[in-house]
């Protein structure tokens, strides 16, 4: 049995985890590079940690977030204060933030879902995504990037099918190709491991463990793309398909992973960027920001004297690409796996918005541990 100390301290780990990802990452988005040396990586954040020591608030720079940690806040946001998914209400808030903040960096493509929402006073709130792309939804690593705080939401229920079906709702807000919806699944089931898990990380069992939930989620998902095709025969116009993406293709990248984190010696950030990917589609990024989480527990060189969730931050941004969005993604596994107390004065000091983060995961625990 977890101390609620213990549970606390991973909750705050997870959000504050995800939005240093974001701010420390983004510093590095837009190079789209196939790799960032470490040593590069580092001096930014020997910069990031010098700031934190200036004492006057006013010369201190702050680094800020970008639409990961925008969207993630209105999921945080709206499930603590409707207790639950309410759909109307979360597109609403993702509309609005981002007209209010539109400078955030969101994908070309998601800003045509807020106006469609906004215009239509968000009556059908799943519609305007399933538009997107033709009727094929988007593929982008938006839904994945955001979802970390259903994983604290669901984590009384301690059950794969609730986080999945609050997952997925909230993911097809925005997002409905089935790669992000199970790239977004990916992530938080991940997140929900993390925050299970204490002591010694265990590559190959948190990879099976990790598959076994994503192999029961796309069999049952091919069942029913099965039966949906059969129709679709009888009703050639009535039902769109959504895509050909493969039915395994999650469950199998995760042996890809485990192989990845388990190689001697460590494999370059270009290989990594081959194998797995880096790039904004879920399925090329969502399996990078477990591998850094994973590969984190592992001795890298030149990052001998950083812990698991500096370096797990560090390697994210290392293998380039949509740096923010994949350091978002693997800080908020290591932040749920070491918990806050890893997660460096410094670092919080210069981000933008960490005390929001801290007050999420607050409210975030009372709904988890009240009676009602
Ligand atoms: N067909 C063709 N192109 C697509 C498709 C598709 N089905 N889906 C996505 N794209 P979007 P996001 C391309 O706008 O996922 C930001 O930096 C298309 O070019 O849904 O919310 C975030 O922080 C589209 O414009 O965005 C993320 O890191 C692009 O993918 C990243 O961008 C992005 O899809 C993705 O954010
Ligand atoms: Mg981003």
């Amino acid at each position: 049995m977890m101390s609620g100390e213990t549970l606390i301290s991973k909750f705050k780990g997870a959000l504050v985890g995800a939005v240093l990802g974001d701010c420390i990452g983004s510093i590095f988005e837009g190079l789209w590079a196939k790799s960032i040396a470490i040593e590069k990586v580092l001096k930014k954040v020997d910069k990031v940690e010098s700031e934190a020591e200036k004492t006057d608030d006013e010369d201190r720079k702050i680094w800020e977030y970008t639409d990961d940690t925008a969207m993630a806040r209105s999921v945080a946001k709206s499930l603590i204060e409707k207790k639950g998914l309410d759909p109307k209400h979360m597109a609403q808030m993702f509309s609005e933030e981002y007209f209010k903040e539109p400078f955030r960096g969101y994908g070309g493509g998601v800003i045509t879902v807020f106006t469609k929402l906004k215009e239509s006073h968000y009556l059908d709130p799943f519609r305007p995504a399933a538009e997107q792309f033709d009727g094929c939804g988007s593929y982008g690593n938006g839904g994945a990037m955001r979802i970390v705080p259903a994983s604290l939401f669901a984590y009384k229920e301690n059950d794969p099918k609730t986080l999945t079906g609050l997952v997925e709702q909230v993911t097809k807000l925005t997002h409905t190709h089935p790669s992000a919806v199970d790239g977004a699944l990916l992530q938080s089931y991940a997140v929900d491991l993390a925050l299970r898990g204490s002591g010694e990380l265990k590559i190959e069992s948190f990879c099976d463990e990790l598959q076994k939930r994503m192999k029961e989620r796309e069999e049952s998902e091919a069942k029913k793309d099965k039966k949906k095709k059969g129709k679709e025969e009888d009703q050639p116009d009535m039902i769109k398909t959504s895509s050909d993406f493969p039915s395994l293709a999650y469950t199998e990248i995760i042996d890809e992973i485990k192989k990845c984190a388990l190689q001697d010696p460590i494999p370059t950030s270009e290989e990594i960027s081959e194998r797995l990917g880096t790039d904004i589609a879920a399925y090329r990024s969502v399996p990078a920001a477990v591998y850094s989480f994973l590969r984190a527990s592992t001795d890298i060189n030149k990052l001998e004297g950083r812990n698991p969730f500096e370096k797990t931050i560090i390697l994210a941004i290392s293998l380039g690409g949509d740096t923010d969005t994949i350091a978002t993604m693997a800080g908020a596994i290591a932040g749920a796996w070491y918990g806050l107390e890893t997660i460096p004065q410094s670092w919080q000091r210069s981000c933008e918005a960490v005390d929001d983060a801290l007050t999420f995961a607050t409210e975030l625990h009372k709904i988890n541990t009240s009676d009602e």
